[in-house]
């Protein structure tokens, strides 16, 4: 199977454990997938859904209790609990290894074992990483295949290289009582049991290519992020590229694939990726980034011809749909949808609006990114791609204004580790509650957010040509709950701004808080924004900010001398830019 003896013995190891009936090594091939959906389809793990309308698509319904992260139950086992950090649920090693190993005891008996071998990035790139995941979920194949680079080539690569990291992984009873999602950092090992559901047991993506590899990152002087990545091209054919970080459902999909409104002609959104970033330093003082993942998996609910026309041309064949609504033929359907009608809501019920939203506000969608219309080329190239600006954003009602720009990069990193966001469906628990989620990364960094911040600072002595970071808000309303900012198309116009700030020719007013599009800056010009809104989400109310502030400085401190000197200062500068304003 593999000429690696660490590779095998670690596969004998499990499976001497976990007692599997079978053990399948994935090749990655075409024939094994559609093998992977026969079996699939024969046991009813997935339904075939209207083959004339969208064909080689399929839809999974989870168990009910299954349908979202469990942060709660996700844990950073570091040697030391500080090196995990308040940010992180922390479980001794031996401890978690010990409890671990109870429930993966004969856990596959009568079930496959199955290989997966994977590469997180370009095949040849030396940014991207291998891992193996080891699980008994057929389902979890065929999503990995579609979200990274699986089977044989990554198998070779792991064979020359010798390091990989290794994830194991049990839907066990599917029992939320015993789920667990365990990350040995200093390891490079991920054990994950009784959940199904993407980012608990796709392990490729948040377990090994945001937790795993942020604690990779930092011991090798990279960054592993919670970000988009997109390219803006203009009439002329210049193209800049900028990451972004948002929280899980506030429309990163959407943003890496925005089609420009009617202005912009000529100009052209390109597609790297829309969930995971990997960056680092190269030998110009630049920072180039490449997209870990070959996949797209996004919230389904409000993808639509008005809010992501590129999403919803890549969805009509070969995706994998997980707890979508269907129509009476059979075609998917989820709130938002401008056609169709529910016939079955995400458990397969006869559709009754007293049940709730026919699709589960956390469904989603598996596809490959090469059906994506803008995915662009420069996604494949080995070296990445050269970033202009990095954006950090949250979902707020209030306070925070449409755009920032950062004054410096230590202030820019203020504005990421600062930043807050209402919580969505992508985790279980309360859905609209703001909490603290500097860089979008409070459930995905592998280690003490602190140390993660003094790391992040770093960059400045290190690159001379960093990306200049802002910080945006598409999500503000008025008093009366209406959005003040149109969104989705129209977010070009913001980013256009970034761009002409970014290489220098576009005006700004200075603030407190940092530089903001002044009277005039900001293409609106056809924009469905009345001047008043736009003064509004462009306001900064000093006393609201104060209190903000304050918050941040305790929020700051409660990582106690962990916390970098030098964010504390960049947080007493704006503090006293307000005072004396
Ligand atoms: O964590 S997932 O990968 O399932 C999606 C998300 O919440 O960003
Ligand atoms: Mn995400």
């Amino acid at each position: 199977m593999t000429s690696h003896d660490e590779l095998k013995a670690w596969v004998d190891q499990v499976a001497a454990l976990t007692q599997p009936e079978h053990i399948h090594w994935c090749d990655g091939s075409d024939q094994e997938y559609q093998d992977l959906l026969d079996r699939q389809l024969a046991d009813g793990t997935l339904i075939e859904l209207n083959q004339q309308t969208h064909p080689g698509c399929y839809l999974h319904r989870s168990d009910p209790d299954d349908v979202a992260r469990v942060e709660h139950l996700t844990y950073v086992c570091s040697e030391h609990e500080t090196d995990a950090g308040p940010n992180n649920n922390w479980m001794p090693p031996d401890k978690a290894r010990a409890m671990m190993r109870e429930h993966f005891q004969g856990c596959m008996a009568g079930r496959t074992l199955y290989v997966v071998p994977y590469c997180m990035g370009p095949i040849d790139s030396p940014i991207s990483r291998c891992g193996v995941e080891i699980t008994d979920s057929p389902y979890v194949v065929v999503n990995m295949q579609k979200m990274t680079r699986m089977g044989t080539a990554a198998l070779r690569r792991i064979e020359r290289e010798g390091t990989f990291i290794k994830g194991l992984h049990s839907t066990g009873q599917l029992d939320p009582e015993n789920r667990y999602i365990m990350h040995f950092p200093e390891d490079l090992e991920i054990q994950s049991f009784g959940s199904g559901y993407g980012g608990n047991a796709l392990l490729g993506k948040k377990c090994h290519a945001l937790r795993i590899a942020s604690h990779q990152a930092r011991t090798e002087g990279w960054l592993a992020e919670h970000m988009l990545i997109l390219g803006i091209e203009n009439p002329q054919g210049e193209v800049h590229y900028i990451a972004a970080a948002f929280p899980s459902a506030c429309g990163k999909t959407n943003l890496a694939m925005l089609i420009p409104p009617a202005e912009y002609e000529g100009w052209k959104i390109r597609t790297i990726g829309d969930d995971i970033c990997w960056m680092r330093p190269g030998e110009d003082g630049r920072m180039w980034a490449i997209n870990p993942e070959a996949g797209f998996f996004g919230v389904a609910p409000g993808t639509s011809e008005s809010t992501n026309p590129n999403a919803l041309a890549m969805l009509n064949r070969d995706t994998i749909f997980t707890n979508v609504a269907v129509t009476a033929d059979m075609q998917p359907w989820w709130e938002g949808l401008d056609e169709g009608t529910p016939a079955f809501d995400w458990q397969g019920r006869p559709y009754d609006p007293a049940n709730g939203p026919a699709a589960h506000p956390n469904s989603r969608f598996t596809v490959s990114s090469r059906q994506c219309p803008s995915y662009s080329p420069q996604a494949e190239a080995a070296q990445g791609v050269p970033l202009t600006a990095i954006i950090f954003g949250g979902r707020r009602e209030r306070l925070v204004p449409l755009v920032i720009e950062s004054e410096s990069w230590q202030h820019g990193v203020l504005l990421g580790a600062a930043m807050a966001s209402e919580t969505t469906a992508a985790a279980t628990g309360a859905v609209g509650d703001v909490r603290r989620d500097p860089m979008a990364m409070l459930p995905f960094c592998g280690y003490n957010f602190g140390d993660y911040w003094t790391h992040w600072l770093g960059f400045a002595d290190r690159a001379d040509q960093l990306p200049r970071i802002f910080h945006v808000n598409w999500f503000r309303k008025d008093e009366n709950g209406r959005f003040l900012w149109p969104g989705f198309g129209q977010n070009m116009r913001v980013l256009e701004w970034i761009i002409d700030r970014s290489t220098g020719d576009a005006g700004a007013v200075d603030t407190p808080i940092g530089k903001m599009p002044g009277q005039g800056d900001l293409r609106v010009e056809g924009a469905d924004v009345t001047l008043s809104d736009l003064e509004a989400i462009l306001q900064v109310r000093k006393d609201e900010w104060k209190t903000e502030l304050d918050e941040i400085a305790r929020y700051l401190d409660s990582y106690g001398n962990r916390t970098p000197e030098k964010l504390r200062q960049e947080c007493e500068r704006v503090q006293s830019a307000l005072e004396s304003d």
